[in-house]
């Protein structure tokens, strides 16, 4: 009895999921681990990261990106120039075929301007990438208090 109930909650928990990757599936390019890290009340700007696969044969391209959870939301790059890390908008992502382009801390990040509302760990909200070829793909991104596992930035290792 005890084993029908776990399989039987296994599958409940399994749905969504499974109907996620679907979504995803028909849209060609895959959105992994999409995240926000809560920021202070007082902060005015946010970022995102996530990485986009691309297992198809053709190359693509992010073209824009927006959400409600902001005002105006940038494809940004961090940049070393003169011994200094900036960052700067770009106005395209190039997502070349069969490969992954990962958007991390230090790298290639979506940057959120005029927060309708502080980013709260625990919440999530809704992001849609415009692409060249595969269109709008929305995702949902949960704000984080720290990296996952997965995403830990090399740059801080000692
Ligand atoms: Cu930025």
């Amino acid at each position: 009895m005890k084993s029908i109930n776990a399989l039987a909650l296994v599958a409940l928990l399994c749905t969504p999921l499974l109907a996620s990757a679907h979504e995803h599936a028909t849209t060609r390019l895959q959105i992994d681990q999409p995240w926000s890290r809560e920021m202070p009340p007082s902060a005015p700007t946010a970022a995102v990261y996530l990485s986009v696969r691309n297992d198809t044969d053709s190359a693509d391209r992010l073209l824009a990106v927006d959400t409600p959870a902001a005002a105006k939301a940038e494809l940004h790059e961090h940049i070393h120039q003169n011994g200094l890390m900036k960052m700067q908008q770009v106005a395209s992502v190039d997502i070349p075929a069969h490969g992954a382009v990962a958007f991390a801390p230090m790298a290639y990040h979506v940057m959120l301007f005029g927060l309708k509302a502080p980013l709260k760990a625990g919440q999530t909200f809704a992001l849609t990438l415009h692409f060249e070829h595969a269109g709008a793909v929305q995702v949902e991104v949960p704000v984080l208090k720290d990296a996952p596992a997965a995403q830990d930035a090399p740059a801080h290792s000692h």
